[in-house]
């Protein structure tokens, strides 16, 4: 690598991306598009990194030996059509990681179920291995964790399609795809662009390396026949020759001539179908990764739900209030209402992807008594709901009056469920903070 680094982006990959270059000696400049960054908090974690907001000129660009870009920086912002123009290098935040890895990766992508899935992989591996380090899309920069890695750790990175754009020589010894469905269509386009994005994490590997994947998902099961790493299937509709399989709340380990039955899932602490899914994959990448198969299923009868994943956040005057602000998108929010068992009131819109809305308004099938719609998408999924025949819809202007519809609505035995179907960033910083605004509003 060479001296002068640009780093685009000033937020949570950006600034640990500069960091770890400055502590590698390379001359940084941390850019960001919007000119109202605060440049008095970055300096308080990056002291005197030269800092430029707004635009860069050619000749400015010129000066540079690469680019370094965050994920939420699509690749044909015109900054950085004009960086790859000038043939300045760029990399992603995922691959300069990468670059210092001293230990084996197990990398895990797909559209839903990646927090939840890593989070667990990361508690079965670290009870076999202490040093074991979680990082990535799940809120902690690689760059910034990466430093721990010794040569007989194993970072579990959970990683996104904007992560994986840009990999070079990342390889990940065991990768996961756990799903594909539409997500992101804003900025990949189209289907086909979305899913390639997710394949690259298994770029690099060899018939030394180990690949998860979802037997139910007919995009993968064709993907597999390209794949060079050894494939480890799970799956819940369809039963794989070898692998994982959950049938009638029992999760076996399929073998080519027997059944080894492993875990009932009323013996877990998580809910629905697709956090069987969520499991099994943790099973398969822990085997994967040399895990002893009783401390996998040890450590999974003890995990508790991830924040903002379906999390119960409470039960006044007999409705339970449960939390998805994570269902960022309408398949993880057809997830979510699927693993309700009460009649339901539902909270839902946010920023707008291109997404459509049939599906999730099908998937009410009488157990939503009540929609209730804030954001950007508000409109857009009225009508959708309302073509479908779904009426009993009400709009907010703000999340916590959302909630106030919701608690004189509902009456005891009903649940309330924050499961947008759509992204944060038209009123929040992030599904975290519209998360925490959630369960403060239901508690207040
Ligand atoms: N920016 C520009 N130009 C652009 C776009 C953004 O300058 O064209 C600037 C913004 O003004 C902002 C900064 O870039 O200051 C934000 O960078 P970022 O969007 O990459 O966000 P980070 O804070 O660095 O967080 C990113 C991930 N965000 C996205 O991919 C959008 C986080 O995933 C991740 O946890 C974090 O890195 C740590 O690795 C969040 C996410 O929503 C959870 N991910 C999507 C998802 O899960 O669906 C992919």
């Amino acid at each position: 690598m060479n001296n002068r680094v640009l780093v685009i982006g000033a937020g949570k990959s950006g600034i640990n991306a500069a960091k770890l270059l400055m502590s590698k000696g390379y001359a940084v400049t941390l850019f960001d598009g919007n000119p109202q960054t605060d440049k008095s908090a970055i300096r308080k974690i990056l002291g005197d990194a030269e800092i430029l907001l707004g635009d860069i000129g050619e000749d400015d660009i010129k000066t540079f030996d690469m680019a370094v870009i965050s994920p939420g920086v699509p690749l044909d912002n015109p900054l950085v059509v004009k960086i790859n123009n000038l043939n300045v290098k760029i990399i992603g935040e995922i691959e300069l990681g990468y670059m210092y890895e001293k230990g084996t990766v197990v990398a895990i992508t797909g559209t839903n179920g990646k927090t939840t899935t890593t989070t667990l992989v990361g508690d079965i591996l670290k009870k076999w291995k202490s040093n074991t380090i979680v990082a990535g899309n799940i809120g902690l920069p690689y760059t910034d964790e990466v430093v721990k890695s010794e040569n007989d750790s194993i970072s579990v990175i959970e990683v996104s399609s904007f992560q994986l754009e840009t990999i070079d020589t990342f390889h990940a010894h065991v990768a996961a795809i756990l799903n594909i469905t539409p997500d992101h269509l804003d900025r990949h386009k189209t289907m086909e662009a979305y899913a390639e994005a997710k394949f690259n994490v298994t770029k690099n590997q060899t018939e030394d390396d180990f690949v998860v994947m979802n037997y139910d998902d007919d995009r993968l099961r064709e993907f597999s026949k390209k794949c060079k790493a050894h494939v480890i299937w799970f799956g819940r509709l369809n039963k794989p020759k070898t692998g994982y399989y959950y049938r009638d709340r029992v999760i076996s380990r399929i073998y080519e001539d027997r059944e080894e039955k492993l875990l009932n899932v009323d013996d877990i602490n998580l809910i629905g179908d697709h956090n069987y899914e969520n499991v099994m994959a943790a099973l398969a990448i822990a085997e994967a990764a040399g895990v002893p198969s009783g401390t996998a299923i040890e450590v999974t009868k003890a995990f508790k739900a991830v924040e903002h994943r379906i999390e119960k956040v409470d039960i006044i005057n007999g409705v339970v209030y449960y939390n998805d602000s994570k269902g960022t998108n309408t398949d993880a929010s057809v997830k979510a209402i699927k693993a309700m068992s009460r009649p339901t009131l539902l909270i839902a819109g946010g920023y707008d992807k291109n997404s459509t809305y049939d599906d999730f308004i099908d998937s009410f099938d009488g157990k939503i008594k009540e929609l209730v719609l804030i954001g950007a998408t508000a409109e857009k999924i009225k009508a959708c709901a309302l073509k479908h025949g779904f009426t009993n819809i009400k709009t907010a202007d703000s999340l916590e009056e959302a909630v106030s519809i919701c608690k004189s609505d509902s009456e005891e035995g009903d649940a309330v469920l924050l499961s947008p179907a759509c992204a944060s960033w038209d009123m929040f910083k992030s599904y975290e903070e519209r998360g925490r605004l959630f369960k403060k509003a239901v508690r207040g």
